[in-house]
């Protein structure tokens, strides 16, 4: 939205507060205000710098002086107050089509009701009849309005993995077909949360009214909802909201900051701010009408006298003190990650499958790569497949990658004497089969050479692992010396960040993998590590020896391979 849209957006807003109030002229002064704004031909910035703003038709003293503090501030605060002023239900109700705030108005003020569901109680009890210009009519389309409002489907959230492939592949096609310098997604994606509203992309761009449009026309955009020169917000397949903001780089760090959120971890930081005599806003840290930083996180935080902080603890629960006192934990990197374990083989492994998983395993500069092929099966076919994988690898050429062979096991399944266990680097466990159950850990201990466990399926995709569905297996897991895994998928596929905290803070290693896509998606799982506060050493695939020391051949183990039996 351009600064005028905007401006004239909150004029309108607060013209209908000044309705619900029961105010008379007021309303009709901002509305005339925000009606020359939006046809003002120039930006009200430069109006603003060259001292112009008292020429716009409407805009008197008052309304100048609200201007001038949302360009400073990038808001208005007797809009805020007036908002505040009043229930939320009574802003519902508002909204509600056909009844709008001078309606809401009388309701609330003469009848005390206060929410769309006030009202309809209100209707029901008949408290509406007699009332001047309410007559059957009229209170039937209210009726009627109502129901159309509680019948409308709730705003669905999206899992974070969906999310989160479309910002990656929004971002890639903003920066290959328009001149974007940075480019992130901030919001509850970039912190890792679950399950996301929106999506909240930022840039800095040379030509930010091309960047708006490419995106604006991405195959896959359901509808434009609102374009600016420098945002848009469109309805993207599968029905997700994505907010594109291109900024100025002088306010690119404070904009990330501020539209990563968490609400409360800002809130945080403006009263911090406050308490220095400084102001945040998504435009900077001003000491007056200073910027004092700005154009990176990391000076934004320091300015405040914080460390720069990992986005996925941005939540308020002691990060910001953490902060404070130059202590924020140190966690787990993707850089830090130098082998991925759970890679399945393809059907039928040909040259083709395997150079391109030599080639991305190197891309992501990894040392190790776990090729896992099911075990317990018969000894030939498996042994003959681990051949093949390994003339594969050899034509490869996978230089310095190391290539390790894991055998998937279903737990608490009694394994053959004659099962060829010897065949393989590692085991990785997975639950018997039970869709109907939640995954339950073997009565006893395993068998030797587990390395950890994985697809534990917790929740469906989007929900979080319970508590009392993860604890047996962190307990089965401690007592034997096995680690569990993350994956980009989360509950669906692994441990979420809440259970993995649970996890590492019980003392359990933490395998992270790339799931079921490709390898890149690594940076997903390490993110929702960090989520879970995880540091490096608690991560079983950041040792530089990996599962090399958890062989079930014999072979001596180096230093503490989560395997060693108890
Ligand atoms: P979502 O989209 O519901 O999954 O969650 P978020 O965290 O992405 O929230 P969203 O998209 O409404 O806003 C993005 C960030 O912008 C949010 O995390 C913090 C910031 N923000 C939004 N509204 C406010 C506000 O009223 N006050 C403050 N301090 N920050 C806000
Ligand atoms: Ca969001
Ligand atoms: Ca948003």
């Amino acid at each position: 939205m351009s600064t005028n849209t905007e401006v004239a957006q909150i004029f309108y807003a607060i013209a209908d507060l000044l309705d619900l109030q029961g105010e008379r002229f007021k309303p009709d002064a901002y509305r005339r205000a925000a009606r020359s704004i939006e046809s003002l031909g120039e930006d009200l910035r430069k109006v603003a710098q060259r001292g112009g703003l008292d020429q716009i038709p409407g805009v008197g003293e008052a309304i100048r002086e609200k201007i001038t503090e949302y360009l400073r501030d990038g808001k208005i605060h007797y809009y805020d107050r007036l908002r505040e002023s009043f229930p939320s239900g009574v802003l519902e109700l508002m909204r509600v089509p056909g009844i709008g705030p001078k309606t809401t108005g009388r309701f609330y003020l003469q009848l005390h009701i206060d929410s769309p569901a006030a009202l309809a109680q209100a209707i029901d009890e008949g408290r509406l009849n007699g009332l001047a210009g309410f007559g059957p009519k009229k209170i039937d389309n209210l009726r009627e309005a109502l129901r159309a409002v509680a019948a409308a489907p709730p705003v669905a959230r999206t899992p974070l993995l969906t999310a989160w492939r479309l910002a990656r592949s929004v971002m890639r096609e903003l920066s290959e077909r328009t001149p974007v310098h940075d480019i992130a997604v901030a919001g509850s994606v970039r912190r890792c949360r679950e399950t996301v509203g929106d999506l909240d992309i930022l840039a800095t761009s040379a030509r930010p009214p091309e960047t708006i449009a490419v995106f604006a026309g991405l195959r896959g955009v359901r509808k434009v909802v609102m374009q600016g020169d420098t945002r848009a917000t469109v309805i993207h397949d599968p029905g997700i909201q994505v907010d594109l903001r291109v900024v100025e780089p002088a306010s690119y760090g404070a904009a990330l900051q501020y539209f990563t959120g968490s609400k409360d971890h800002n809130i945080h930081l403006r009263t911090l701010a406050r308490d220095q005599g400084l102001k945040i806003n998504e435009y900077g840290v001003f000491r007056g009408e200073t910027r004092i930083a700005g154009a990176t996180e990391e000076e934004v935080y320091a300015s405040l006298g914080l460390q720069w902080m990992p986005p996925e603890i941005r939540e308020n629960q002691g990060e910001i003190e953490a902060g404070l006192r130059k202590q924020v934990p140190v966690l787990i990197q993707l850089e830090q990650i130098r082998g991925e374990l759970h890679r399945h083989v393809a059907d039928a492994p040909d040259a083709e499958w395997m150079a391109r998983l030599v080639t991305d395993a190197r891309h992501r500069k990894l040392q190790y790569l776990g090729l896992v092929v099911p075990a317990g099966r018969d000894t030939e076919s498996t042994t003959s497949l681990i051949h093949t994988v390994r003339r594969l690898w050899e034509a490869a050429r996978p230089d310095a990658l190391r290539l390790r062979i894991g055998g998937e096991v279903v737990l608490g399944v009694p394994v053959d004497r004659s099962s060829p266990e010897s065949l393989f680097d590692y085991l990785v466990g997975v639950p018997a089969q039970d869709a109907a159950a939640p995954p339950k850990p073997p009565a006893g201990p395993p068998g030797r050479g587990l390395a950890f466990v994985g697809h534990l399926a917790f929740a469906p995709a989007g929900g979080e692992a319970p508590r009392e569905g993860v604890m047996p297996w962190i307990d089965w897991c401690r007592a034997n010396g096995v680690a569990l895994e993350m994956t980009p998928a989360g509950a669906e596929d692994g441990l979420d960040g809440g259970a993995a905290r649970w996890a590492h803070e019980a003392g359990v290693t933490l395998v992270l993998s790339a799931g079921a896509g490709d390898l890149s998606e690594l940076e997903l799982t390490a993110a929702r590590a960090r989520r879970a506060w995880v540091p490096p050493e608690r991560v079983l695939n950041s040792r530089a020896d990996g599962v090399g020391g958890a062989a079930p051949k014999g072979r001596k183990s180096k230093g503490a391979a989560p395997t060693a039996r108890k």
